[in-house]
C-alpha cells in the first residue's frame, strides 16, 4: 500500500525565532499548495488563519468568501484539506491560554473560534478539527487549578462535538513549550480526557515525533498506543535531537532506527487503511534560502519512502528465530544493517 502524505503552509515559514526576524519572504498559500502538489502532497493541514489570515477582524461573510476561494483553489489542484485547527496561541486574548484561561471572556473567545474552526472546514469539506493545546497549561504553577482546568479542556471538546456532529477532532499532545508545563503531555494523557467527553469515539490523537521525544518517550510506542486504541487519526513526522527547544526537524534526521520504527508501527498497523494520511511537521532550516525551503518537506518524503522500503523488507523469519534464542543483539546488529545497507 502507498502511503498519502499532508503537510501544513506553516511548515515553509519565513524563518523567524525566538532571537531573531524573518529572513525569508513569505510565500502565498497558493503558491505554496502547488509546490506541494508537485513533491508529492496529497492534503493540506490547515490552522484557521492558514485559510482566512487576519481571521479575528474579518465578518463571517468574508470568512465565508476567504473558506470558499481557498477550497476552489484545492479542487483545482486535485488536494484536499486534512484538517483545521483553531490556531489558539497567537491572538492576545489566548494569551493565558484558550479554552483554560483564567478569565471567562477569553474561554468564551476559544469557544467562538473552535466554532469558527469548524465552520471553515465545513467549507473545505474536512471533517477533521485539529486541537493543539499550546497554551493550556501554566508558567506559574499555582496560576490555574489543575482539576478545574482539565473540566474545561473537556468542556471545549464537548461544545465541538455538540455544535458539529459530523466531525471527529485530534488532540496533538506535547508536554512543554511555550508553557512550562502543558495539561496534555502525553498521548495517554489525550486519550485519557477524551474518555470524558460525550462522544469519545470521535475523539482521538495526533502524535507528532518532536513532542515524544520532548517528552522523553519513544515515538512509536506512542503511535502504537494510539494505535491500539483505535485512536490514531492522524501524525506528525519529524525529528527533535532531544531535549532541546522544538526543532521540527526532517524525518529521519536525527534518530534513524527511531524514524524507521515509527514507519514499521505504521505500516505494520494499516495505517492509512481507514483515510489517515501521513502528516509531516517539519520546519525549513532558518538558514535556507527561499527557493530551497522546500527540502525539509522533500527530503522527510524520501526518507519515509526509503524507510518503507526497509520495513517492507523486514525478516520476520530472522526476527522470530532471535527472539526465540533470546539473541537481541543478533537482532539488534540485523536492524543496524538493514538500515546501513542499501
Ligand atoms: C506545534 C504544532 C502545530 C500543530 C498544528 O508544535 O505541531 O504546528 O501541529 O496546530
Ligand atoms: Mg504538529
Amino acid at each position: 500500500m502507498s502511503f498519502k502524505f499532508s503537510a501544513g503552509p506553516w511548515n515553509v515559514s519565513e524563518g523567524a525565532d525566538r532571537f531573531g526576524p524573518t529572513v525569508r519572504a513569505s510565500i502565498p498559500l497558493i503558491e505554496k499548495m502547488e509546490k506541494f502538489k508537485e513533491l508529492g502532497i496529497d492534503a493540506i493541514q490547515f490552522h484557521d488563519d492558514d485559510v482566512v489570515p487576519d481571521i479575528s477582524n474579518k465578518s463571517p461573510e468574508q470568512i465565508e468568501k476567504e473558506a470558499g476561494t481557498v477550497k476552489k483553489q484545492l479542487d483545482n489542484l486535485g488536494l484536499v484539506a486534512e484538517f483545521v485547527a483553531p490556531r489558539l496561541w497567537e491572538d492576545i486574548r489566548t494569551v493565558d491560554g484558550g479554552f483554560t484561561s483564567n478569565d471567562p471572556q477569553e474561554r468564551k473567545y476559544a469557544l467562538n473560534r473552535s466554532k469558527t474552526a469548524v465552520d471553515i472546514a465545513q467549507i473545505l469539506n474536512c471533517k477533521l478539527i485539529g486541537l493543539w493545546y499550546a497554551r493550556e497549561g501554566t508558567h506559574c504553577y499555582e496560576s490555574k487549578n489543575p482539576i478545574e482546568s482539565f473540566d474545561r479542556l473537556v468542556e471545549g471538546l464537548n461544545y465541538i462535538l455538540e455544535y458539529d456532529k459530523s466531525v471527529k477532532i485530534f488532540i496533538e499532545s506535547k508536554p512543554n513549550e511555550p508553557v512550562d508545563r502543558s495539561f496534555l503531555p502525553t498521548i495517554g494523557h489525550a486519550l485519557a480526557i477524551a474518555e470524558k467527553t460525550i462522544d469519545s469515539l470521535r475523539v482521538g490523537v495526533n502524535l507528532e515525533t518532536a513532542h515524544a521525544v520532548l517528552a522523553g518517550l519513544d515515538p512509536a510506542t506512542e503511535i502504537a498506543f494510539a494505535l491500539y486504541f483505535k485512536k490514531l487519526f492522524t501524525v506528525h513526522l519529524n525529528d527533535q535531537n532531544g531535549l532541546r527547544y522544538d526543532q521540527d526537524k526532517a524525518f529521519g534526521a536525527e534518530n534513524l532506527r527511531q524514524s524507521f520504527n515509527q514507519v514499521k508501527v505504521l505500516v505494520e498497523n494499516n495505517y492509512g487503511s481507514g483515510g489517515e494520511f501521513v502528516g509531516l511537521d517539519v520546519q525549513a532550516m532558518r538558514t535556507q534560502k527561499l527557493e530551497e525551503s522546500y527540502k525539509a518537506i522533500s527530503n522527510s518524503i524520501k526518507i519515509f519512502n526509503i524507510l518503507e522500503e526497509k520495513v517492507r523488507k523486514f525478516d520476520y523469519d530472522f526476527q522470530k528465530k532471535c527472539i526465540d534464542r533470546r539473541d537481541y543483539e543478533e537482532l539488534e546488529f540485523y536492524v543496524l544493517e538493514l538500515l546501513l545497507k542499501s
